[in-house]
């Protein structure tokens, strides 16, 4: 069962002048950064909230590390902006068959590594009325919570 809002995804050409802007203006901290290579991107997750699946909803800001990483092309495409939502759920596994079994086109055959750890994958957009939709279980719910 999806449960929460885990993240949305943010494409940006420079990771630091964008998370400046939303500590600035917002007064949002990083909690925690990392490089995904396999997704080609360098990331920042701000932590919103909590919610009360145990879990937390973050902004992930996301910069490419590879000219031919899919946030990469994107961003050639249509510049800055919105990149992605991210549902959260106990099992990605479950949701992303029992997804597939309504005709949704399922990006991974098995779940792929997230952020902190988190396992992940991804619906076509092109099924999601224009939406790239990722699922995601958190690899301890409870690291996160308050
Ligand atoms: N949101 C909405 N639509 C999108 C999209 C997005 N982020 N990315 C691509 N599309 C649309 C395009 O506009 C295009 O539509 P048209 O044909 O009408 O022009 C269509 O999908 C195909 O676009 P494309 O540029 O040819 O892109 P690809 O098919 O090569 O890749 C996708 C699209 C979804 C398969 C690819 O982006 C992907 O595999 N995404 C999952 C992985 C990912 O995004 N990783 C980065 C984030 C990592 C993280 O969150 O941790
Ligand atoms: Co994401």
């Amino acid at each position: 069962m999806l449960t929460r809002i885990d993240h949305i995804g943010i494409a940006c050409f420079d990771l630091e002048r964008t998370v400046d802007f939303y500590a600035r203006t917002y007064g949002f901290e990083v909690f925690h950064t990392e490089v995904n290579e396999e997704q080609g991107v360098r990331e920042a997750m701000l932590r919103i909230n909590g919610t009360d699946d145990g879990g937390a909803s973050y902004l992930q800001l996301l910069e490419p590390v590879r000219e031919d990483s899919t946030v990469a092309k994107w961003l050639e495409r249509h510049g800055e902006g919105v990149h992605h939502i991210a549902f959260g759920t106990e099992d990605v596994d479950a949701d992303a068959g029992a997804i597939r079994e309504k005709g949704v086109r399922v990006l991974y055959d098995e779940p792929r590594r997230g952020s902190m750890d988190s396992r992940i994958t991804f619906l076509h957009p092109k099924d999601c009325h224009g939406v790239l939709t990722e699922l995601v279980t958190s690899a301890a719910p409870s690291a996160t919570t308050d």
